[in-house]
């Protein structure tokens, strides 16, 4: 686990199956149909059962950079945000969608007057995003956020990889953001 200073201990990096999370809400990295897919999104659909899928029928899809809130079913966590990464062009576009799904999704968890949110590392699977860049970005638009939403207490980076984990622990330790 991991602290950020700046932020007392509200941004928090975990590693591990951002499924098994007792948190409000998990964010998935969803594509614009929100009717499923692999990586995270699978897993979230297979853990929260079928129940989540037909919720995200009734949604009828989500634009790239927005986010829709759904309950979490057989999941530990009440809701899923579900949100839509920018698939990684290396184009200026980029970080700004990037930023947006974050963004959208505390503004999401703020309305529902949450206070927990764990998120994944969006577009960085299937949609290419190098970790990176994207770590940065995650890290930076939370803080930000944080101003704007102050009953949000806690935020969790939930990293897969070693490697991954290793990105976001340097990066909130005052690496590179
Ligand atoms: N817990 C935490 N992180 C995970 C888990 C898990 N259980 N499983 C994978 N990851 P990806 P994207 C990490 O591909 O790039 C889907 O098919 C993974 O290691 O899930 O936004 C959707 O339906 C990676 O670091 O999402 C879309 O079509 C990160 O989650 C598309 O993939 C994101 O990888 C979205 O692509």
């Amino acid at each position: 686990m991991s602290v950020d200073k700046a932020t007392g201990d509200i941004l928090e990096v975990r590693q591990g199956d951002i499924t098994r999370l007792e948190v409000d809400a998990i964010v998935n990295a969803a594509n614009s149909s929100l009717l499923g897919g692999g990586g995270v999104d699978g897993a979230i659909h297979r853990a929260a059962g079928k129940e989540l899928l037909a919720e995200c029928r009734s949604i009828g899809g989500c634009p790239v950079g927005e986010a829709r809130i759904t309950r979490g079913y057989h999941l530990p966590a009440r809701y899923v945000i579900h949100t839509v990464g920018p698939v990684y062009t290396g184009t200026v576009q980029d970080a700004a969608l990037l930023s947006r799904c974050y963004e959208n999704s505390l503004k999401l968890a703020a309305q529902y007057h949450l206070s927990s949110i764990a998120f994944p590392a969006i577009s960085c699977g299937a949609y290419g995003y190098p970790i990176e860049k994207a770590c940065g970005i995650a890290i930076d638009t939370c803080r930000k956020a944080l101003d704007v939403w102050p009953d949000i207490h806690k935020i969790i980076f939930v990293l897969f990889s070693d490697k991954d984990h290793a990105i976001y622990q340097s990066a909130l330790a005052g690496g590179i953001v």
